[in-house]
């Protein structure tokens, strides 16, 4: 197992489901590199926990900027977080790549082709109307507040854009329990990992009363876990 110096390594060992076609090479499990309080590590992170599949835990910072080191950049070159070195043996970049990957033959992955698609629909949705505009202005308004007064125009921006994207999130939960008709999905862990933190960045659950539902069905789901505890346990999974 490598072990990136200065980075912090945890192990989940929850017990994994059986999951159609694939088998584990050797004794290889997923190792997840993500930091701490971002959506896009929350995504595969809660993907894992709820697929009750066993994986190790890199925690790379950010805010110190390792995510730039010889080493890190070594692992995946374009220098972000999160990663996955997969337990069939190659790599992952972009957090819903990584869902659609973890989730293969899982009840998290729709068995019908169209929802398939639609899955990816919402995927793509989440990283381009929403994601790019909710995680900056959470950035600026709440994990780096210092920089807040001399972001005010860029945080009004983003806020705005991200408003479109979620109005239409609103209309499309109005009629639906979860994303896809056929239930709770990839889809949903996509959404939610941005969306379910809007008010860090200085937008209102009250303006979004279908997505406020959603959000407290999607906390209810089997295996659920809160964004607040990626990386603090630090041995087995409870
Ligand atoms: N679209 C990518 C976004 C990856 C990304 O930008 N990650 C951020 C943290 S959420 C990062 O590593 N930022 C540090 C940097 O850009 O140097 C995904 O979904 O995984």
């Amino acid at each position: 197992m490598t072990m990136l110096s200065g980075l912090h390594l945890a192990r989940f060992n929850s017990l994994p489901l059986p999951r159609k076609g694939t088998k584990r090479k050797g004794t290889l499990v997923n190792k997840l590199y993500a930091c701490l309080a971002s959506g896009n590590c929350f995504k595969p992170w809660l993907a894992m926990h709820q697929l009750g599949q066993a994986f190790d835990l890199i925690l790379v910072d950010v805010l110190k900027g390792e995510q730039k080191t010889p080493d890190y950049l070594n692992i995946n070159p374009l220098g972000v977080v999160p990663y996955l070195e997969t337990d069939a043996g190659f790599g992952i970049g972009e957090s819903n790549a990584m869902l659609w990957f973890l989730a293969e033959d899982s009840p998290l992955m729709p068995s019908d082709r169209s929802e398939r698609a639609e899955a990816l629909q919402w995927m793509f949705f989440e990283q381009s109307k929403l994601e790019p505009f909710i995680s900056p202005a959470r950035f600026f308004t709440t994990i780096l507040p210092e920089q807040r007064n001399d972001r005010e125009a860029d945080i009004a921006a983003w806020q705005a854009s991200a408003e479109v994207g979620l109005f239409r999130l609103d209309a499309h939960l109005s009629g639906r329990k979860f994303m896809l008709k056929t239930g709770y999905s990839i889809a949903d862990i996509a959404i939610f990992g941005y969306v379910h933190v809007l008010n860090e960045a200085g937008l209102s659950r009250n303006d979004y009363p279908a997505i406020s539902r959603w959000i407290d069905d999607v906390t209810e789901t089997d295996g659920f876990r809160p964004l607040a505890e990626l990386g603090r346990t630090t041995g087995k999974a409870a």
